[in-house]
């Protein structure tokens, strides 16, 4: 049998994950081998990723792989979050540390850009949902706070895309992640000429646009031979990290499904065969993003676990140590009927002082929490209750009913948001895999590499090979109550 090893390197906005994968006789194991941290640097106000520190991990952990493995792994990949982007002379050399799609520069762009094309013109070309952080808004910003450097750049890489290329891959952009830039024409596949032209940006700074499963390169003989390690192809993956981690949803058959991508962000979607591209979608904050094998991720972000993982982050600074798990678990135990925020206030969107801005939001509506873990608690059935309220918009939208929701990703390891998200959204939650995003990596390669068939095939193998949990609505609480208090406090209603 063909040797299937290969490697998935998966960054997140809080650290990043390698796994190799292998797979015998239908079945697939996947093994974590190496991780390390990451996190958003701040320098004089300015947001960051600490990208050198990225890049060398990711050295170190090839060569831990293929030293593990006995130098046989075949062949790698690298996803990482989307709109983020290094920008290079002629030479090669990067021109500035990528900025966090967090970054404050943006503010007051997509206003700003309506002016340049209305919004309508621009979703009927790329179908996104219309969100600060996209790559746009940070070249829009870009060229008017440092065009000095945009006019030296000569090559435009996204941040997985990059980090391919230092490993020894071609200059590429991948489909996926470009298809999530607001620039890009998600109808006529290609970047938008008029949208570039009425935003006053390069496109010449594009590398040409590669598919999940195609081969780019491999890995250089420099990084062989400084870290005494055998080479192997380079892949695209989905190489937005969303693309994958839906790539590994354990749906069976062809048909259409919800999903909830939980880790940093919620993306909640549905995963659809056709973009849907109407005035109301795009006033409901859907986008359509490019998924693997041409599949759209009809998706709407929900701030997700970001909040949780804010609040931990302050609280240590503050002396006070805890898991997310034990803060799920006391808040499970705790009640706070009729306590709740939005997610989505953008006060929540930029690195801040987390448990106070939600503690005045609270109090805003109401309610005094008394502690962290009602903090918690609020937040995490604030989450649920933001989650049925996109569910049932895409119910809408899409024109049909589903009867369950995959919940995928790191977040679907908590067993409490699990609950809440089928009590109020009366759906059977199917959660895991939690580690989706470097499972979806490695599956996609197999199909670059020929050793699965299509999609539907290596989710037929994500199923069978990784552990699924199942939670049922209960009807132990006045749900619909709630949910209606939860509309009232937030004006969503
Ligand atoms: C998740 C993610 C998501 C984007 C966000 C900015 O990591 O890629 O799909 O919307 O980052």
């Amino acid at each position: 049998m063909e040797n299937s090893l290969a490697l998935a390197v998966d960054l997140g906005g809080s650290g990043g994950k390698l796994f190799v994968g292998s797979l015998e006789n239908g079945k697939a194991s996947f093994t974590p081998i190496y991780q390390f941290k990451n996190r958003i640097v701040i320098v004089k106000g300015r947001a960051y990723w600490d990208f050198l520190h990225i890049f060398d991990e990711i050295k170190t952990g090839y060569a831990v792989a293929q030293r593990e493995f006995g130098g046989q792994i075949q062949s790698m990949a690298i996803d990482a979050w989307c709109n983020d982007y290094a920008l290079l002379t002629k030479n090669g050399t990067m021109l500035e540390t990528p900025r966090n799609y967090r970054d404050s520069r943006t503010e007051g762009w997509i206003e700003r850009a309506d002016e340049l094309m209305p919004k309508f013109e621009v979703y009927q070309r790329t179908g996104q949902q219309f969100a600060r952080f996209e790559t746009c808004y940070h070249l829009l910003a870009q060229k008017e706070q440092d065009g000095d450097i945009l006019s030296l750049a000569q090559d435009l890489l996204f941040v997985p895309d990059y980090l391919s290329y230092l490993m020894g891959a071609q200059k590429y952009t991948e489909y996926t992640i470009a298809s999530v830039t607001n620039l890009y024409n998600i109808l006529e596949n290609k970047w938008d000429d008029d949208i570039f032209r009425a935003y006053g940006l390069r496109q010449d700074l594009f590398s040409p646009i590669v598919y999940p499963g195609d081969k780019v390169g491999r890995v250089s003989q420099e990084i062989c031979e400084e870290m005494h390690t055998a080479a192997a192809d380079i892949y695209a993956a989905g190489a937005h990290d969303t693309a994958s981690a839906v790539a590994a949803t354990p749906a069976q058959g062809d048909d259409d499904f919800l999903f909830i991508s939980s880790g940093t962000w919620s993306l909640v979607g549905a995963e659809l065969k056709e973009p849907i591209m109407t005035k109301a979608s795009m006033e409901a904050g859907f986008g359509n993003e490019g998924g693997v094998q041409n599949r759209v991720r009809y998706i709407r972000n929900v701030m997700g676990l970001w909040i949780l993982q804010e609040c931990v982050r302050v609280w240590k600074q503050q002396g006070k140590e805890y898991t997310f798990a034990g803060l799920a678990d006391m808040a499970s135990k705790v009640q706070c009927d009729g306590a709740f925020i939005d997610p989505d206030d953008e006060r929540l969107f930029e690195p801040t002082d987390m448990p106070d801005v939600v503690a005045q939001m609270c109090k805003e509506s109401g309610y005094v929490p008394k502690n962290d873990v009602e903090l918690v608690r609020i937040i995490t059935q604030s989450l649920a209750c933001k989650y049925r309220y996109v569910v049932e918009k895409i119910e809408t939208l899409t024109n049909r009913s589903y009867d369950g929701i995959h919940v995928i990703g790191g977040g679907s390891q908590n067993g409490f948001l699990n609950q809440l998200t089928a009590d109020f959204t009366g759906k059977k939650i199917l959660a895991g895999p939690a580690d989706a995003t470097g499972i979806g990596n490695i599956l996609t390669q197999w199909i670059g590499r020929g050793l699965l068939k299509d999609l539907n095939e290596a989710r037929a193998v994500c199923a069978r090979s990784c552990d699924i949990r199942e939670y049922i609505p209960s009807c132990h609480q006045d749900v619909d109550g709630q949910y209606e208090l939860f509309l009232q406090t937030t004006k969503l209603k």
